[in-house]
């Protein structure tokens, strides 16, 4: 099977959930990455952790930093770079490029329908990418994303962090898939699977992953990673990991009395393709066998 062409944009260094998703595609048999660039706050020590850990895959791949801002306003959210190590500052360690926008409209012009757009943190660089080339991001195959929450009006982080953003990719980007948080947070590890990642040190990036998991458990009154990220990328290579619906629907901006910012209205936006439920062992199955190899 030919791999399928994905560029990455992402924001690990907060939740854990996207250093095990770079692994997981790194390792994964299914994934061409293109590309990768990080979005939201700190984009610089996020692009420096994707460095590493493709750096220890031995995957050359373009790594860029880009937006740290919304697309109009910073919106108060505290959580800061939990999975910081000295090591990052190292010279090694330097993201390919800081303009993240412009290599994501490169990527998809030299790729064309071949690329799907993956992102799976607040979509700061989509929308602007978006934006500044309406075309080029319509040549691409699709988008998948995380983000949403699809059952109610909860505003999901990726969402609530910058909803203009949101709005922007929602109703513009090419072939819209989303797996909101109402599915994705039914994927949290048993303490027996992360405790394989964490003591996983066959190698340097075993190690370095797993070494990532047990800082972010740390910081996080030991709770257990909820795989967010993964589902929404699995799709790409399982379609029947999640039950599917297609309807139009965008995202509140503004919010009112009834619903925060970031929340999923529909009726109003483009056509979206969303989970409503997902097969737990088909997933499961297919995360840990990274691991299980
Ligand atoms: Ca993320």
């Amino acid at each position: 099977m030919e791999k399928i062409k994905i560029l990455i944009d992402t924001d690990p260094g907060d939740d854990i959930d996207d250093a095990l998703a770079l692994a997981y595609v790194l390792k994964s048999e299914w994934f061409e990455v293109v590309g990768i660039t990080t979005t939201f706050k700190d984009t610089l020590t996020r692009a420096r952790i994707v460095k590493k850990i493709c750096a220890l895959a031995g995957a050359n791949i373009p790594v860029y930093a880009g937006c740290g801002q919304p697309l109009k306003k910073m919106v108060p959210v505290a959580q800061e770079i939990n999975q910081y190590t000295e090591d990052l500052d190292g010279v090694e360690y330097l993201p390919d490029g800081l303009n993240a926008v412009d290599f994501i409209l490169e990527t998809a012009k030299k790729y064309g329908d071949e690329l799907v757009i993956v992102g799976i943190g607040p979509l700061c660089n989509l929308s602007r990418a978006i934006l500044k080339d309406p075309k080029t991001m319509q040549g691409v195959k699709g988008t998948v994303i995380m983000g949403g929450c699809f059952a109610n009006d909860y505003p999901e982080w990726n969402m609530f962090c910058d909803p203009d953003s949101a709005k922007i990719v929602f109703e513009q980007a090419k072939n819209l898939v989303a797996v909101g948080v109402d599915i994705t947070s039914r994927t949290k590890l048993t303490e027996a699977q992360s405790t394989q990642i964490e003591k996983d040190t066959r190698d340097p990036f075993y190690a370095y992953i797993g070494e990532l998991v047990k800082i972010w458990r740390k910081s996080h009154n030991n709770d257990l990673p909820t795989l967010h990220d993964i589902l929404a990328i699995t799709t790409l290579v399982l379609p029947n990991v999640c039950v599917m619906q297609t309807g139009s629907a965008s995202i509140d901006t503004e919010g009112s009395e009834k619903r925060k910012p970031g929340a999923v209205v529909f009726g109003t936006g483009g056509n979206v393709t969303y989970a409503v439920d997902f097969h737990k062992e088909v997933f499961f199955g297919e995360f840990m066998r990274i691991w299980d190899k």
